[in-house]
């Protein structure tokens, strides 16, 4: 049996901690919130890190009991892992389990890697460097692109060639965590145009509009008040 949760996600806004109030939501469990906007320099107040419990103070975070994780793929596998005894949004059957783990390894080590690199140019780059930015971004362009391409045909159910419809979900016939932590991801990347000038990927924006249709995305996003 699942023992009782007793968890707490700390919720920095317009971050990836939508991930985690998503998740919690569809397996229905109870959270309690700390919720803190981005101060004016884009980044979490100092307060609001020091009532995080890492030493990183980076959002999100989960305490659950005597246990605290961070890295959202990492809380993601702790929560299904205690108490997603069903294998519903993480497959127990290992073929699946590994398409789900591939994806949600990628929305941070391969998509958000490529993509950030991207934004913190835009941030850091020092003005007198600054007419070097178009270059520079339309360089790290290149990553996305194939990042994203990959996905539009993992989104094909005819695979090779792009055709047939577009397919609901990342892997199976549901939402899973491939969905809900590469959402996060691709909307990130959307919304703030990170490499994407010059591409078109059709199916990877139907797969987005239609996962954040689900129920536990809106009441997440209601809960938190999370707005990219
Ligand atoms: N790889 C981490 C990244 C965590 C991270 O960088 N979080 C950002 C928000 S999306 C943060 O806390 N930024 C606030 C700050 O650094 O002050 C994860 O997947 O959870």
């Amino acid at each position: 049996m699942a023992p009782t949760p007793d968890i707490t996600l700390y919720f920095l806004g317009a971050s990836r901690a939508i991930r985690i109030a998503w998740l919690l939501e569809e397996l229905s469990l109870p959270y309690n919130l700390e919720v803190s906007p981005r101060a004016s320099n884009g980044l979490a107040s100092p307060e609001f890190k020091a009532k995080i419990p890492t030493l990183l103070g980076k959002s999100p975070a989960v305490k659950d009991g005597d246990i605290v994780v961070q890295e959202s793929s990492a809380i993601a596998e702790y929560l299904c892992e205690t108490y997603d005894t069903q294998g519903r949004v993480l497959p127990r059957e290992p073929k699946a389990r590994a398409k789900v783990r591939e994806f949600m390894a990628a929305a941070e080590g391969t998509f958000m890697l490529h993509a950030l690199p991207i934004l913190y140019a835009r941030w850091r780059l020092p003005k007198p460097a600054a007419e070097y930015l178009p270059e520079m971004e339309k360089g790290l362009s290149a990553n996305v692109h194939n990042d994203l391409n990959w996905l539009e045909a993992e989104l094909s159910d005819g695979k090779e060639g792009g055709g047939g419809e577009t397919n609901k979900f990342l892997v199976g016939n549901t939402l899973s965590a491939a969905d809900i932590l590469m959402g996060f991801s691709i909307e990130f990347i959307f919304t703030r145009k990170l490499g994407t000038d010059g591409g078109n990927w059709p199916r990877v924006q139907r797969w987005l509009d239609g996962i954040r249709e689900s129920e536990s995305y809106k009441r997440a996003v209601e809960k938190t008040g999370y707005s990219l």
